[in-house]
């Protein structure tokens, strides 16, 4: 009798501690009820005031991003894990003041409305005649052919028109040509192709490569074929090889030849603090890490958090984790889920389209499709409406499904004008930008839909409940093990204009 009744008082204390976790009909605790928004709003107000104090930015290369790697050590470790941190090179670009571009006698042109600076342009002061490089585009594209550069003299600037080819293939041909300076102007061949180039040259170049507008390109290449044309560009940049760090850190339980990788990249543009880009994702992470140990024997496959480090610069650190994996190592990873931006203040609630069923030809991983039924049963559960977001690679799920790892995620939107028809769903106004301050410095703490981020963190935590238990759905692993997937064709890593 007493033994019964101390046996049920035991029972009873275990089942009131379970209840107080959220739980689901069976008691077993739910990590989407344990994920909270103030949680992960605390992270993001921590990720803003290290940016605040240094400079305004976590970008790669930069204190903000050192930080910002040693705050989320230190969380992962006051939440028991170990975390180890892998370093990687990186380009690392930056334009200490802006650019000068002006006619010799005048007129000076304004640096962000007539003219930008590409990313890895080189440092100079150059006064020469401007030579119109191929205006027409015969053959490839303006500048996209060494021969296009046959008529420019050693030391002359070079015009070249936008399209063809990438920016790098005409900075290389115009360096290579001898050319003192390039500018790229924009050809005018649709709405957003109007203003000022900026986008990257891809790697870092010894002449200054800056770009025109449309309409000062055409005025300057008229000016420079009707007669002698002499400018002045003058850039002051830095180029040079920096360090970046990835931070990865494991649950304790579950299997590691069938691990699920939850990741969000931690680092910003230098224009800003990123608390959406991706401050958000970033925290989302965090907080699931933290959480996790409550789900107890649930976790049957490690959940392994990465927080990638320059991301921005062209998903650099997934992509160098990835290809640094033994072909045995790679196999050991069951699926990617990727988190970016899930706060846009005008956002819509995006689950990675990773059947394609909307037919953008982007031919996911086979496994990538039970992924995102995954979060379109959560979703559908709570009867919240998702938008398909295109699985283009744009970001750090790339470097995975590139290398036949199936992958999903969600996000709120970027730079894209959310529709009518997600007005009408979401709220917010149609025709303007998920994140109308996607990478700027209003990308603040303050630059938040509360909403869809809770939602979105919700989901997030469902689905990586659901695949610490079992990936049979994804790559057929039901407690046995797996065998490696066959490399898919390569996807564009493009989180960049490159051309
Ligand atoms: N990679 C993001 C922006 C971005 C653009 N499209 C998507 C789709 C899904 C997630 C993110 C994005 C950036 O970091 O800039
Ligand atoms: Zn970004
Ligand atoms: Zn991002």
């Amino acid at each position: 009798m007493r033994r019964i009744a101390i046996g049920t008082l035991i029972g009873l204390a275990a089942v009131s501690v379970v209840s107080a976790a959220p739980a689901d009909a069976a008691g077993h605790p739910r990590l989407d009820k344990l994920v909270k928004l103030q949680d992960i709003r605390r992270h993001q107000h921590d990720l803003q005031v290290i940016a605040t104090y240094n400079g305004g930015t976590r970008a790669a290369g930069e204190p903000g991003f050192e930080v910002s790697t040693q705050y989320v050590v230190k969380q992962l470790k006051k939440a028991g894990y170990q975390p180890t941190v892998q370093d990687f090179p990186f380009a690392y670009y930056k334009e200490k003041t802006p650019a000068v571009f002006e006619r010799s006698g005048g007129p000076s042109y304004t640096y962000g409305t007539d003219f930008a600076t590409l990313d890895y342009s080189g440092s100079g002061d150059v006064t020469a005649t401007a030579r119109a490089i191929d205006p027409d585009g015969a053959g490839v594209g303006s500048g996209c052919e060494p021969a296009d550069f046959a008529g420019l003299a050693e030391g002359e600037i070079a015009l070249v028109k936008r399209g063809g080819c990438t920016f790098s293939d005409k900075a290389s041909n115009a360096q290579t040509a001898g050319a003192a300076a390039i500018a790229i102007y924009n050809d005018g061949i649709a709405p957003d192709r109007m203003g000022p180039v900026s986008g990257t040259a891809g790697q870092a170049w010894k002449i200054p490569i800056i770009g025109p507008s449309h309409q000062l390109g055409s005025d300057l290449v008229k000016a420079a074929t009707s007669g002698t044309l002499t400018l002045h560009v003058k850039t002051s940049t830095i180029n040079e090889q920096r360090i970046a760090h990835n931070v990865i850190a494991d649950t304790e339980r579950g299997r590691d030849d069938n691990v699920v990788v939850m990741g969000a990249h931690l680092d910003s543009v230098t224009k800003g603090p990123g608390i959406n880009d991706n401050g958000s994702g970033t925290a989302t992470a965090l907080t699931v890490a933290e959480q996790i140990s409550r789900l107890g024997d649930q976790v049957k496959n490690k959940v392994r958090f990465a927080f990638w480090g320059a991301e921005e610069e062209g998903l650099l650190g997934s992509t160098y984790y990835v290809t640094h994996l033994s072909a045995a190592q790679r196999s050991t990873i069951a699926l990617n889920l990727n988190f970016d931006m899930l706060g846009s203040p005008n956002g819509r609630r995006g689950v990675y389209d990773g059947d394609d069923s909307e037919g953008a030809g982007t031919n996911p991983p086979a496994g990538s499709g039970a992924i995102e039924k995954v979060f379109l049963e959560y979703f559908g559960t709570r009867r919240l409406q998702t938008s398909p977001s295109t699985f283009d690679g744009r970001s750090d799920y790339g470097p995975f499904i590139d290398n036949g790892i199936p992958a999903g995620g969600l996000d709120s939107g970027a730079e894209k004008l959310k529709t009518a028809e997600e007005a009408k769903i979401y709220g917010g106004v149609a025709g303007k930008p998920y994140d109308g301050c996607y990478h700027q410095a209003c990308d603040t703490y303050a630059n938040n839909n509360d909403t869809i981020l809770d939602q979105l963190a919700d989901g997030a935590a469902h689905a990586v409940q659901v695949f610490a238990k079992s990936t049979l759905p994804v790559n057929g692993d039901h407690a046995t093990a797996r065998t490696p997937l066959l490399p898919q064709a390569k996807h564009t890593p493009a989180n960049l204009v490159t051309g």
